[in-house]
């Protein structure tokens, strides 16, 4: 199957958190045999490429192989956000995850009122695959 940290979408239990205003670093493992284009909806973020101040400003990024890619993100846009693999066969096979900005000051029982509006981001599910993803031939079955 395809996943984040090994739970495919359909089984994920809840967004990632994020707080509004937080500045945070996402570090993503490529521990499958192929490269995988990185989407996150709502924010830019920035790369982390080594001992520069120059940290190249993007929404998707290519990880490889075996690859391990940092990236810095400010978590400025309250909502709930698309985090994918941008190869669609890995989508809707469970690649994605949906990433909450939770408003500032939002105090325990945040996770209930968000619940609301989860439903406006209705991720696909591999129950339900898109025409425009042929599975036709794919073998991922074993893979991560
Ligand atoms: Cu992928």
């Amino acid at each position: 199957m395809w996943s984040f940290d090994g739970i495919k979408l359909s089984e994920v239990k809840g967004p990632i958190i994020f707080h509004e205003g937080e500045r945070l670093r996402v570090t993503l493992v490529n521990d499958t045999m192929m490269s995988h284009p990185i989407h996150l909806h709502g924010m830019f973020f920035d790369l982390v490429v080594g001992d520069t101040d120059h940290k190249p400003r993007k929404h998707t990024v290519l990880v490889k192989p075996a690859e391990r890619v940092s990236f810095d993100v400010t978590a400025d846009h309250v909502g709930d956000w698309a985090f994918h693999c941008h190869l669609l066969f890995h989508m809707h096979a469970g690649m994605m995850q949906v990433v909450s900005v939770l408003p500032r000051g939002a105090a325990a029982g945040a996770d209930d009122l968000h619940k609301e509006h989860r439903p406006a981001v209705p991720p696909p599910t591999d129950e339900d695959p898109p025409k425009e993803a042929p599975m036709t031939g794919m073998n991922h079955e074993g893979h991560r």
